[in-house]
């Protein structure tokens, strides 16, 4: 088996020395800025998701947090082919860039650090799970508020920012769920803590709008676009916690969880209790968009 290899700074280096020095401004006050992104087996070969995109959310994290990234839009992507490149024969589905406040100073104020810029490629494997992917999987409401965008740009995709997800996220395992829902300040639905969400009322398909803080997600363009292909438009507005157990369907969207069922939220059983008709035919489009099996979306692939 090949050796997994991580790009960093520019060089490729083996998977168990890509390591980071402890007093790393962002291992301490995480300021840094991430993707992730999704990488498939096509018949043409190995395929990478919507890279320009994901790429230019990294670059545009990075303004949001002043950390400048001493690479061009098509440099970074060359780089992410290039850490793809270096693990042919690995097992690996997904990718993770990372930049980050460096060392050199003490203290909060980044100013005077260095940026590192790391890319990995591992396996993820379904997010969820597999059993969930196939009979949808169980929320709960996270007690724990998203923080709103007078508190953190949450548009943007910044390590420090998920220390509340990853609280979310142990409240759902502590309390036998797979996922949480994270409202906003306003008591509305945001997105889960690593998703964005949907749901279908009487044949309509509706989203949460970016105002109600949530992160732009990729994959809930990718939807809209099909969904849009399909003759099922999306509309976003904010929703509530009361109308998602309401709804006939609700289904999350990702990167790592790609189109995500859910069949219970709160105790409460969603719909028919499985996946409903309108999310298998999303979720059926885009993971043939994705696998390159539908020539439409070709453009989404950046073949390596
Ligand atoms: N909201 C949040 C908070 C989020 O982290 C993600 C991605 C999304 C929405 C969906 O965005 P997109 O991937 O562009 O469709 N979450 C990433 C990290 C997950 C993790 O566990 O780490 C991902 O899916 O890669």
């Amino acid at each position: 088996m090949a050796t997994q290899k991580v790009w960093m700074d520019g060089k490729l280096v083996d998977y168990d020395k890509a390591n980071i020095h402890i007093m790393t401004h962002c291992l301490h006050y995480g300021g840094g800025v991430f993707e992730g992104i999704r990488l498939y087996e096509t018949e043409k070969g190995r395929a990478i998701f919507r890279l320009r995109e994901h790429m230019q959310r990294f670059l545009d994290s990075a303004k949001i947090i002043s950390l400048k990234i001493p690479y061009s839009l098509d440099e970074i992507c060359e780089a992410t082919r290039e850490a793809v490149r270096a693990n042919k024969g690995v097992k690996v589905d997904y990718i993770r860039p990372i930049a980050y406040y460096g060392t050199g100073t003490y203290g909060l104020n980044p100013i005077k650090l260095p940026t590192s810029i790391a890319i990995a490629v591992v396996y993820m494997g379904v997010y969820l799970g597999e059993e969930q992917m196939q009979k949808g999987a169980k929320l709960i409401t996270s007690s724990w508020e998203k923080p709103s965008n007078r508190a953190l740009p949450v548009n943007a995709k910044v390590c420090g920012h998920y220390v509340n997800s990853v609280l979310a996220r142990l409240e759902a395992v502590n309390k036998g769920a797979d996922e949480a829902l994270m409202l906003n300040s306003e008591g509305n639905v945001a997105e889960g803590t690593g998703e964005n969400i949907f749901m279908v009322r009487k044949g309509k398909l509706y989203t949460t709008p970016i105002s109600a803080g949530i992160l732009e997600g990729i994959t809930r363009d990718s939807v809209m676009v099909i969904a849009d292909d399909l003759g099922m438009p999306v509309t976003e507005r904010d929703i509530t916690r009361g109308e998602l157990y309401i709804a006939d369907e609700v289904f999350m969207t990702g990167s790592a969880a790609e189109v995500q069922p859910i069949y219970s939220i709160d105790g409460l059983v969603i719909g028919q209790g499985k996946p409903g008709p309108m999310t298998l035919k999303l979720q059926k489009a885009f993971c043939e968009a994705a696998r390159g099996k539908d020539p439409k979306y070709w453009h989404w692939l950046d073949f390596v």
